[in-house]
């Protein structure tokens, strides 16, 4: 059975996770903090990776189009190559144009520790030019691809109440406010898989806190 290793706290294992469950692909969870990861597995120490019957394979987006190739039932990309590489640019957006640009403000923005004034000022611009290029290719209708629940679905889950959170934070504004993100979510938030990802997120992220607050 597909293993996927890491911790339900960080939001690209929940990414995997999502897609894995709404597929109804049978797969057990290996917890694995970072620092205690499998060098062979994922060399650069991060999470998640997963162990599959043929052997280990790290990068969340890399397994999740794995796991699309080898469990076709209950696709999430759709079966047009244009349509699926349209799903796939939204993918790139949220997780490269936002989620990585809005990370370098997490230190400050959920674990108690500082950005320079700097970097802020830097990233905001950056962020505002990210947000108003993916406002351009969002569909919400209902899913964030159009029609139907997508691999772009599982990403927007996990991402992008970051994202909110994060520019609301530190800049005392949600970037995505302009975009109808809150009802989206909220409707995501009805389906079972998300419920479930989103209930091992928060238990998860108070074992996560406990052990970075331990000397
Ligand atoms: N590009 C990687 C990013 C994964 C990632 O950054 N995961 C975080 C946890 S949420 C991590 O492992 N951070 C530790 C590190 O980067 O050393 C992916 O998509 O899997």
């Amino acid at each position: 059975m597909l293993k996927l290793c890491g911790f339900a706290a960080s939001n690209y294992y929940n990414k995997v996770k999502l897609a894995l469950l709404e597929k109804g692909v049978p797969f057990e969870e290996v917890l694995a903090w970072l620092g205690e990861t499998d060098p062979a597995a994922s060399p650069l120490g991060k999470v998640p990776y997963a162990i599959t019957d043929q052997g280990p394979l790290s990068e969340s987006t890399i397994i999740l189009e794995y796991i699309e190739d080898r469990y076709p039932d209950n696709p999430l990309l759709p079966a047009s190559p244009y349509e699926a590489a349209k799903v796939r640019e939204l993918l790139r957006y949220i997780e490269l144009h936002l989620e990585l640009l809005a990370r370098n403000l997490y230190a400050e923005a959920f674990f108690g520790g500082k950005v320079s004034e700097n970097l802020k000022e830097k990233i905001r611009p950056q962020l505002e030019k990210n947000v108003a290029g993916f406002g351009k290719l969002v569909k919400f209708s209902p899913f964030i691809a159009g029609e139907n629940f997508t691999l772009a679905d599982c990403a927007a889950a996990v991402h992008l109440p970051l994202v909110s959170s994060a520019s609301k934070i530190i800049y005392g504004q949600d970037m995505l406010a302009g975009l109808p993100v809150k009802d989206y979510l909220k409707r995501l938030g009805e389906r079972p898989a998300v419920q479930k990802v989103n209930a091992d997120r928060k238990s998860n992220t108070e074992v996560m806190m406990a052990r970075m607050k331990k000397p």
